[in-house]
């Protein structure tokens, strides 16, 4: 017994001591994960390393909104390079989300839905240079994360502590809303998203003097996804989701400084198949990136 004491002791004596990237604990790497908001290691260490201050962005929305499609969508571009950006994955999660949803779309399938245990999320670190400067660039770090998850975090805050934290540290926030269900299905994806922006605010309030007269400063981008099926959210964002998502953009106006509405797609057209059982499958025809980089443009210009 006191054996292995002795030898924890020394293990930990030995171990390094890592300075989490996302929640700021201060702990042992024994699991190449931080212990309380499950971050890797590698990627506090990677940003450890740098100089300069890391400028992260999240991308945050319901469960089938479209997120893990974007990231891998955008990550693919980024890395390709696009509009005087070029992106460099730092991490093997950032490639696997990249291969699987340009593998399942070359395949004709959609990703498989991410499943709520955040210590199977993929940590995407991709290092974006822009205007082809040394130290221009920005950091998208963000876990892929399952709608479910952080729809579990706005009922009940503390739960998923990454989505906090990660909000916390962030230079901008993208939230994804399905285009197709706020024209079909009624209000619920105006309230949710409305959850979403209210714990925005509630995370990034502003401090200091005259703070409850003023408005957050973290720049929001509302990204309608799926705008091929949804040709009127495509041709005027911003007109759509002030006739469609009328809370949000109340909302916006009144607590945000800085917001802009996009709409993107990643496939050119889709159709649903119904099998025998009369299950619905989504079958994208073919890839068509449309908008994928302006809201990270955007973004990168604040
Ligand atoms: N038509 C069309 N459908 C899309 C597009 N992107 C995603 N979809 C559909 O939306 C579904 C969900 O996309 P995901 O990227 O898995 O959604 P998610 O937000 O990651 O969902 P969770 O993992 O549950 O949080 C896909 O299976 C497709 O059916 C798109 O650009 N166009
Ligand atoms: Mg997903």
């Amino acid at each position: 017994m006191s054996d292995q004491v002795m030898t924890s002791t020394r293990f930990l004596n030995e171990g390094t001591k890592f300075e989490c990237v996302c929640c700021g604990q201060v702990y042992f790497d024994h699991t190449g994960h931080c212990n309380h908001c499950q971050a890797p290691t590698s990627i506090s260490r990677v940003v450890a390393e740098r100089d300069g201050k890391p400028k992260f962005l999240c991308v945050l929305g319901a469960s089938g909104a479209g997120k893990t499609v974007y990231l891998g969508m955008l990550l693919d571009m980024l890395t390709k390079g696009t509009k005087g950006l070029q992106g460099l994955p730092n991490n093997s999660f950032s490639v696997s989300v990249q291969q699987q949803t340009m593998n399942a779309l070359e395949r004709r399938r959609f990703p498989e839905k991410t499943a709520t245990e955040s210590d199977t999320w993929k940590w995407i670190h991709c290092e974006v240079n822009y205007r082809k400067k040394k130290d221009n660039f920005f950091d998208i770090i963000t876990p892929d994360f399952a709608g479910e998850a952080i729809s579990e975090e706005l009922e009940n805050p503390g739960q998923y502590p990454a989505v906090g934290h990660i909000i916390r540290r962030s230079q901008a926030v993208l939230v994804l809303v399905d285009s197709i269900r706020v024209r079909d299905l009624g209000r619920d994806e105006d309230f949710f998203a409305l959850k979403l922006l209210s714990y925005l605010e509630s995370v990034r309030k502003p401090t200091g003097k005259n703070a409850a007269k003023r408005k957050t400063d973290l720049p929001v981008a509302i990204v309608l996804t799926k705008s091929d099926a949804c040709p009127e959210a495509m041709q005027d964002p911003a007109e759509f989701a002030r006739h469609n998502l009328p809370g949000v953009d109340q909302y916006l106006n009144r607590h945000f400084n800085d917001y802009q509405f996009f709409a993107v797609s990643a496939v050119g057209a889709s159709v649903s198949l119904v099998d025998a059982h009369g299950r619905t499958e989504q079958i994208p025809m073919h890839i068509e990136p449309l908008g994928i980089v302006e809201p990270f443009e955007w973004i990168i210009k604040r």
